[in-house]
Parts: C-alpha cells; structure tokens; sequence
C-alpha cells in the first residue's frame, strides 16, 4: 500500500453502482467485475499519463500554470522522485492498473546523453521500489523525440545524422528502461517526423530513414525479449504541419512497405483521428480490419478546435462505438486504455485529477456495458450480415471464392439486364434510433 498522502483529499474510490451520489466513486466501472471472461480491471487496461497527470500544470500558450506540481520538492531530482510517489498513490487510489510514460516525464534531461542516463536509472530505481508496494506496470514508455531543440528538424527524420543518431540512442535506452520496468510494449509517436515545407524536404529519403530507424528499435527490443508489441500512433499534423504516421491507413501502407506488420500495431487516439478528419470509430475500425488494432489513447476533442486538447472522455456515444470495436476486435490483445487526457486549465485542483480520471474510466466502463448490450440485442450485426447476405449464396459466393471470372461476371449481368430490384436500403436512421433505444433505454 502507498504510503505518501499528495492527493489527501482524494479517497480511496470504490464502485458503488449508478445510483450513487458520491463523486468520488464509479458508477460503471467495477474492477472486480467479470466481462468477456476477465475481470473489468483486466479487460479495460486502464492507464494513468505520466505527462498529463504528474508533470502538465495548465500551462499554455496564453498563460502560466494554474496547477501546484511541485509536491513539495526541493530540486529537480527530489521532483522527479515525488512524482513518482505520488502518481502510485494516485493509481492505488483509483484502481489504475498500467501508467504510460516519456522517458523525460520520469527524469529531467542531463547536459549529456550520458548524464541524462543515469537521472533515468535513478528514477527508475525509485519506481522499482513503489512497484514492490503497489500494483502499477507499465503499458507502453516511450522517448520524448519532440521536446528538446536538437529534435526542431526531426529525429528518426532528421536531416542531421548526429541527432538521427542521438535519437536513436534514446529510443535504446528507452526500450531498456521500459522493460526493466516490467513494461509491455513500446510507442512511437511521431511528434516532429513530418514537415513544414517540401521545399525543403526529401519525403521519400526520410521515410527510408524512419524504416531504418524502427527496424533497428524493433530489432533491438526483441533481442530484449519486449514481450508486447511495438506501437505507432497516428496523428495527422500538430506540432508539424505534416506528421507522415498521418493516419492508420497510412501507417498500415509504410508498415507494408517496410515488412514491419508483424511486430507493430497502432495507438488510437480519439482526438488524433479528428484531427485527421475521421471518426474514432473509423479509425478503431480501420485498424482491425487489418489486423494492427493494438491500443488506445482515450480521450476527446472538441470538433470546434482545430487543435489537440487531449480532453478527458465523457461521450458515452463515442465510447460505446469504440468498445463496440474492440468487442469485435476480442479486447484488446497487447493495449489498453491510456487517458493520454488532462483535466482543464481551470479545472486545477488536485481533486479535479481524481474526479477526471473517475469521469473517464466510468464512460468507458459504461461504454463496454452498452457495447455488450448492443451485441447481445443483435439489430446492429443483423443489419449488418443481412446487407452482405448477397454475398453468402449464388454469384455472390462465387465472387468472395474466387471462383467467378471477369467473363462470367459479365455473363451473369447480361442475363439480368438490370439489378436496381437487388438494391435495398441503407436504414442509416432506422440504426440509429436503435442505437438510441439500447443507449437509453
Ligand atoms: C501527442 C501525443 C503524445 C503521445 C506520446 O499529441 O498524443 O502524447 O501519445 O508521445
Ligand atoms: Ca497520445
Ligand atoms: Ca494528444
């Protein structure tokens, strides 16, 4: 059990049922509960961000922190080290299974990549020991390629050999760290990969050096024994105005391309799939029907901004589409469910962390009850296999079998003359209104 007390007003929250009034309890999420044949806790995967929830004090571009981060530390050190304390009390309160990380959230960067090291060792010895306490691992670490000047460029897309370098020797060190930690798998999120003007940009050039880049990661964290997957996350621009992991179909096509699909999946992010003008759904969607459905970043924009506020999830639509996804997808494999989210610059108690995460997890608790009840009421599926039923029988199966040639197509539509009379309708509101009805009834 943790010991420290920085989120003293924050109780130790318990599942109390829908009905309660107590905003420091879930209403959905009952860790212990069983779904799908594990346990809620099990199933959802829930993770804590290290960036959001222990270092990000509401600072933006407009104004300074509103938030008090300093857990009462005398030095950098000193913080690093309370933060760590106090983000294990903060998952032991919560039930929080899993914490994601950069390695710069856990320690601050050296003067060198050496001295850099060793603050990472030192704060990982201290997370070591609170592990020993509280039951918390890791998801996914991964190196922040985006933050330091060095990086302005770029990292594994740099057009400087030295920082391609350098970058790389983070990721190693990351990957170590990571799974030292117990960690699962390992992100990559390409936060500067990208660029401002092809003017003065060669795509195809630093598209190979990233391939470069994975391969050897990928190859070193299996020599590891990293017992995950790798993950990518799509993003479609912001900070740069082009990110390359634009979207998952684009990220399935450079996987392809450089035979890297076996070991890497990709983290979906709500508010990153917006930004890419799709739905969250589309992209879950996407992901599965190609077999890289590896994780989720949960959040929510706001889809009149044009920007990534990484808001705490509270659409109870979105989330039930979503885990409508990973329902079919047979939950999740290697991922979870990290609230890459932040509670609002004027939402800046310690209380309203807490009371964000307990938001968040609850809509997605929520979200797989109403997922399994639409599965178990059957109108969506059944709308769906009936649409393609036409593919079950006739010319239909002989299609989907291959056996069907071009001519015999032909044939076939000569003989009907017309097939409008085949065509039914979509019943897009008809759906709706059931999905309405399995919702809120
Ligand atoms: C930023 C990303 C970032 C990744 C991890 O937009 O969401 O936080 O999840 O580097
Ligand atoms: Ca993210
Ligand atoms: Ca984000």
């Amino acid at each position: 059990m943790s010991t420290t007390q920085f989120f003293k007003n924050v109780p130790y929250v318990k599942y109390e049922g829908p009905k309660t009034r107590n905003p420091f309890a879930f209403r959905y999420y009952n860790p212990d509960e069983i779904v799908e044949g594990k346990t809620m806790k099990e199933y959802l995967n829930f993770s804590l961000s290290w960036w959001h929830t222990l270092c990000a004090d509401g600072t933006d571009m407009f104004g300074r922190g509103t938030m008090h981060k300093d857990f009462g530390a005398k030095d950098e050190m000193d913080l690093a080290k309370k933060k760590v304390q106090a983000g294990f009390e903060f998952m032991e309160k919560l039930s929080i299974p899993y914490f994601c990380f950069h390695d710069r959230d856990l320690a601050p960067e050296g003067k060198t990549l050496g001295e850099s090291n060793e603050k990472l060792d030192e704060v990982v010895e201290e997370i070591l020991k609170q592990q020993k306490k509280v039951d918390a691992k890791v998801l996914w670490g991964t190196a922040n390629l985006f933050n330091h000047p060095r990086y302005m460029h770029g990292a594994g897309t740099s057009p400087f050999a030295d920082v391609y370098a350098f970058a790389m020797a983070q990721v190693k060190k990351c990957i170590e760290v990571t799974i030292k930690l117990g960690g699962r798998n390992y992100l990559f999120w390409g936060g500067r990969e990208g660029y401002e003007t092809l003017l003065n940009t060669d795509i195809g050039f630093e598209l190979d050096n990233m391939a470069r880049f994975l391969t050897m990661a990928r190859d070193y964290g299996r020599k590891l024994g990293l017992p995950g997957v790798f993950f990518i996350e799509p993003k479609p621009k912001e900070p740069t105005k082009h990110q390359y992991d634009f979207d998952t179909a684009t990220v399935y096509g450079f996987l392809l391309k450089n035979h890297l699909e076996k070991d890497f999946r990709v983290n979906i992010e709500a508010n990153h799939a917006t930004l890419a003008g799709h739905t969250f759904q589309h992209e879950l969607a996407v992901a599965r029907a190609n077999g890289i459905f590896g994780s989720i970043d949960a959040n929510q924009g706001d889809l009149l901004l044009g920007w990534d506020t990484d808001q705490f999830p509270t659409n109870v639509y979105e989330t039930t589409l979503c885990m409508c996804e990973v329902l079919k997808a047979g939950g999740f494999q290697y991922g979870g469910l990290n609230f890459d989210a932040k509670a609002r610059r004027g939402s800046f108690t310690p209380e309203d962390i807490a009371l964000s995460y307990i938001a968040g997890m609850d809509a997605f608790a929520l979200g797989l009850r109403k997922a399994i009840e639409l599965r178990e009421d059957g109108v969506l599926d059944k709308a769906l296999a009936d649409r393609y039923a036409s593919f079950q029988t006739g010319i239909g199966k002989d299609i989907v079998s291959g056996k069907a040639t071009i001519e015999d197509l032909e044939k076939y539509a000569l003989e009907k003359g017309e097939v409008l009379d085949s065509v039914k309708s979509g019943r897009q509101e008809y759906l709706e209104n059931e999905m309405n009805r399995v919702l809120f009834s």
